[in-house]
């Protein structure tokens, strides 16, 4: 036996499920955290209330008036700003499509235990808030830096360490013009779920970049190796593999659900005739180059129609029409993105359960 473990671990030794039944653990994160719901695709923005949430530890307790963000370590002109004197710097509005790198998790097998997202761990929402460029230059970051530090206000457990939510960028990365301190979300201020009362926003990035709750911001000399970036967030094969890190979104598109839907199975009931199929397509830092659906449950795939995009890192509405025959039918969607890189029926399985972005298919019964 190792050292005893000061907090019970499930699953077996790797935390690793192998089974369909889901463990107490899983639902209590999955009952604090929520997902879109995919009939929401419908809106270009999210309404933030239908965004996807996802919160490590607890949300912390913040007094506004005592609420301060610090900006120091290799900077010639450390920074105590209050959230009065940011609202003063130029402000940028941007839509940006967010996901969770675990996205996909519960699809793998065996699984992860975490947070067990099926594909509906996104949103899309208007950020308002300040360049964190403007800010880093204001601070004068010293050319001996090398990585930015992103600190957030909120503690608890993880991997037996003790720690605060933290995850750094590359100087080159954070200095990146679309990078904000945001305050608001869809013209409103933050809500404390989602990080009040400034929280980082890096568009393209999986939604672990994006730290919530800010505190602090700190220049560094060597890469910084917290726990949510050299333990977590990284595509491995086991639990002591360092793998590669997690960084960029995945290529992607979800379809809305069409007809309705049975209760327990979520299985869909459509009446026959001609049925227009949407959802939307996003890729992260690159953008999406076509959405193809396949009505034969993925053996012959049709070109769909593709809208504009808001910015150049939200999510494009993509329309099918088909003429929906009597029948069990299966519907699937898949996106390809400026690279090339086309959405995988199954994707390459990783220990920590991240960046799945394999085909949607919905069962559609058409009457
Ligand atoms: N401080 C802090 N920031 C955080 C997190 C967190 O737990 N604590 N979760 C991250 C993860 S994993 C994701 S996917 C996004 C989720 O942002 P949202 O809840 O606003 O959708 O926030 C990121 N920022
Ligand atoms: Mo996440």
């Amino acid at each position: 036996m190792n050292s005893p473990k000061r907090f019970p671990t499930v699953g077996d030794d790797s935390g690793l499920a192998q089974t369909d039944w889901l463990y107490k653990e899983e639902l209590q994160l999955a009952l604090r955290n929520k997902g879109m719901p995919l009939e929401a695709l419908r809106y270009t923005i999210t309404p933030t209330g239908l965004h996807y949430l996802l919160v490590h530890y607890d949300i912390p307790d913040i007094k506004p008036e005592e609420w301060r963000l610090k900006i120091d370590g290799l900077v010639s002109k450390p920074l105590t700003l209050s959230l009065e004197e940011i609202k003063k710097r130029p402000s940028q509005t941007i839509a940006v499509t967010m996901e969770c790198a675990g996205n996909g998790r519960a699809l793998f097998t065996p699984r992860r235990i975490s947070q067990p997202w099926l594909v509906e761990a996104i949103g899309n929402s208007e950020w308002t808030g300040t360049p964190l460029s403007g800010i880093l230059k204001e601070a004068d970051v010293q050319r001996d830096a090398s990585e930015i530090i992103f600190t957030g206000l909120d503690r608890g457990v993880e991997g037996d360490q003790v720690q605060s939510y933290q995850r750094s960028l590359s100087v080159r990365e954070a200095i990146a013009g679309d990078v904000l301190l945001a305050y608001e979300m869809n013209g409103e201020p933050l809500q404390p779920q989602h990080g009040y009362p400034l929280r980082l926003l890096v568009p393209g990035w999986y939604g672990m970049t994006s730290v919530k709750w800010l505190d602090k911001i700190e220049a560094v000399a060597e890469p910084f190796e917290g726990y949510q970036m050299a333990r977590a967030y990284r595509y491995a094969q086991s639990s002591d593999d360092p793998g590669e890190p997690v960084n960029l979104i995945r290529v992607r598109a979800l379809m809305i659900p069409p007809g309705i839907p049975d209760f327990m199975t979520r299985t869909r009931l459509l009446q026959a005739g001609p049925t227009t199929l949407t959802g939307k397509a996003w890729a992260g830092r690159r953008s999406v180059s076509r959405v193809e659906v396949s009505v034969d449950s993925g053996s012959t795939w049709s070109e769909a129609q593709l809208g504009e995009p808001i910015s150049s890192h939200d999510w494009r509405t993509w329309t099918f029409l088909w003429n929906a025959r009597p029948g069990t039918t299966i519907l699937c969607v898949r996106a390809t993105d400026s690279e090339g890189n086309v959405q995988p029926f199954h994707q390459q399985w990783n220990f920590g359960g991240y960046g799945n972005n394999a085909i949607q298919c919905v069962t559609v019964v058409v009457e």
